[in-house]
């Protein structure tokens, strides 16, 4: 037995994923993506998603964070529309007024972090679960699974799903991320050197990103493409190829212009900007 074969990603091909924008476009039509994480002490890492979503042309962005992070969070990026909760009991309207809810980045895996992605996962809404999200799917939500969600675990966070050690994923890393897709449905995205994405069509794996990805913040900067292009549209899996491949290109094109070494998180969305609309 070979195992799962990988398709190789072509990330000429993947741009036509996103269709272009309708000239009577207007926000409430581009999708609103919901973030929910950022727990004291990890505030950075939601707003790395929330920023990276607004890049990539969602409609509208929420950031539910605590409340200690607002005011950094909105000097940052004023296009996000900031929320500093106290506990997911204070969540009101905010889930049913989007399209998709991207949580896990910086969520902590305390109390506020649990009520979160409880909440999240009682939303009906597609989820994106990142990062503390997958630590808490490891745990209390050991059973769940969901047609409808993308898991993007790192070998790490992969390991702790399975059961397994992270050097038992890398050896075998198509098993890994096939294995996960059986357990816990919809779309695994198995970071790091050669992303795989397995999903219905297959296991994909990602031929482009770089060693100056191997810094803090990366991964909540793809949870927070994937948000956007989930909000705009794009099928579940065609969007987790898409996100991966944009992510890990546009890290190229920063390497390529200032070197790996100190490559920056939030470097990354300008280049992943430019990269969905080829045309500019
Ligand atoms: P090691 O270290 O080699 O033994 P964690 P985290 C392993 C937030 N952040 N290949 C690694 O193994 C996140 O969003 C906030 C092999 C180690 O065991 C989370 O909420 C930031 N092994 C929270 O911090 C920026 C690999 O995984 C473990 C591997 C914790 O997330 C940073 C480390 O992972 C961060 O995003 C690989 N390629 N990659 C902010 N600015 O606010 C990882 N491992 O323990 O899950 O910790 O990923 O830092
Ligand atoms: P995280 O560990 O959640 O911050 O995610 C790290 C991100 O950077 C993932 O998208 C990884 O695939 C990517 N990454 C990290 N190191 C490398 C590497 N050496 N080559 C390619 N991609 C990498
Ligand atoms: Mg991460």
């Amino acid at each position: 037995d070979l195992g799962p074969a990988a398709w190789l990603l072509n990330g000429d091909l993947l741009p036509a994923l996103l269709p272009p924008r309708a000239r009577d476009a207007h926000k409430g039509a581009m999708g609103h993506v919901l973030v929910v994480g950022g727990a004291p002490g990890f505030g950075g890492a939601a707003l790395l998603a929330s920023e990276a979503a607004a890049r990539l042309g969602a409609g509208k962005i929420s950031l539910v964070t605590a409340p200690e992070h607002v005011t950094a969070s909105l000097t940052y990026c004023p296009e996000v529309m900031v929320h500093g909760l106290r506990g997911a009991a204070d969540l009101g309207e905010l889930p049913a007024r989007a399209d998709i809810v991207v949580v896990g980045p910086g969520l902590g895996q305390g109390a506020w972090g649990q009520g979160m992605l409880q909440s999240s996962l009682m939303s009906g809404l597609p989820l994106v679960v990142d990062a503390d999200g997958l630590n808490l799917l490891a745990g209390r939500w050991a059973e769940e699974r969901r047609d409808d969600w993308i898991l993007t675990p790192h070998p790490g966070e992969a390991a702790r799903l399975l059961g397994i050690s992270a050097d038992e994923v890398e050896a075998d890393r198509p098993a890994a991320a096939a294995e996960l897709q059986r357990r816990r449905g919809g779309v695994i995205i198995l970071k790091g050197a050669g992303t795989l994405v397995a999903g219905p069509m297959g296991v994909a794996v990602c031929p482009y990103g770089n060693p100056g990805m191997a810094s803090g913040g990366m991964g909540d900067v793809l949870s927070g493409i994937l948000g956007a292009l989930l909000a705009q549209g794009v099928p579940l899996e065609s969007a987790a190829r898409l996100g991966v491949v944009v992510h890990a290109m546009a890290a190229d094109l920063a390497a390529r212009e200032g070197g790996e070494r100190g490559l920056l998180a939030a470097d990354l969305a300008s280049y992943a900007r430019r990269l969905i609309n080829p045309e500019a």
